[in-house]
């Protein structure tokens, strides 16, 4: 791919490998030595150190998904607001997905997308803060376009070829997705509270009574009301909201 079309920022500038560890680190590495062009993008066909969240992995068939990071500079956005950067993220990459794919796609909080409860995408926010706004971002994105087999290790992970029945071009897929970040980015900065709106509908278990656990394995009942700017997921828990973040809930 030479070239992303019909976007203000997002794909202007396109660095892609072969092979990398990781595209957010490698995007990290590179913003260590100079500024990079807002929009960046860094795309690897093949990643060896694909990282998630909390020090897991992300494994990915060599030349068969996309494995990207995004690098932008919301200096509009509030720290405590900084979660709607991810919020815009998962919600682009659901409507590229619905581009191909006619079932129902859900965002289960924090970052992942699931189609029929299998996970098909994830991703992984790192912000670089200066002040009370965001300085830099780092977004990666796991997309499972064309793999097959995912192995006995992830039996919840899913490709939109699993689901279609057919192969996809990976180019195509790329154009779709940067075009609705693109957009995406721009309703961050004009009409910001929109976006919780439209996150809020798609969100996995939303107003459904669900089993969680705590970091201790102790079990509770709850349902799910939304989710803050802050990124803090709000459960209804024996009528009282209660404000959880990554590290102090699961799902069961
Ligand atoms: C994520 O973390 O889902 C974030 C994944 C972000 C990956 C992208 S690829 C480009 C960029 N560069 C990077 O180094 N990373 C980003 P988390 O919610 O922690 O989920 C990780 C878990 O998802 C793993 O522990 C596995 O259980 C599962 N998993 C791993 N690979 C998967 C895949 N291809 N499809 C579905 N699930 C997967």
């Amino acid at each position: 791919m030479s070239k992303i079309h019909n976007t203000r920022i997002v794909g202007k500038v396109l660095l892609e490998f072969d092979h990398l560890e990781s595209t957010n680190a490698y995007a990290r590495a590179l913003l260590q030595q100079s500024p990079l062009e807002e929009g960046t993008v860094v795309l690897a066909r093949d990643q060896s150190k694909g990282r998630g969240q909390l020090g897991t992995t992300w494994e990915s068939e060599p030349g068969k998904n996309l494995t990207l990071s995004i690098v932008l500079n919301p200096h509009f956005l509030a720290i405590s607001d900084q979660f709607r950067l991810n919020k815009i993220v998962a919600l682009s990459v659901r409507e590229a997905i619905m581009e191909y794919i006619p079932d129902e796609v859900k965002i289960k909080w924090p970052n992942d997308i699931l189609i029929n409860e299998k996970k098909v995408a994830g991703i992984l926010i790192q912000n670089i803060l200066k002040g009370s706004t965001v300085h830099t971002v780092i977004a990666g994105i796991g997309l499972n376009v064309n793999q097959q087999d995912f192995g006995p290790s992830l039996l919840t992970a899913t490709s939109l070829s699993q689901l279609l029945g057919n192969t996809l071009d990976l180019d195509e897929v790329l154009q779709t997705l940067l075009e609705r970040l693109d957009r995406y980015y721009e309703l961050l900065e004009l009409y910001p509270t929109r976006i919780d709106d439209v996150y809020h509908e798609h969100l996995y278990l939303r107003g459904i009574e669900s089993m969680f656990f705590t970091p201790d394995s102790s079990r509770f009942i709850g349902t799910i009301r939304t989710v803050d700017a802050q990124g803090r997921l709000e459960v209804i828990v024996k009528n009282e909201l209660k404000y959880f973040t990554l590290k102090e809930i699961k799902f069961a």
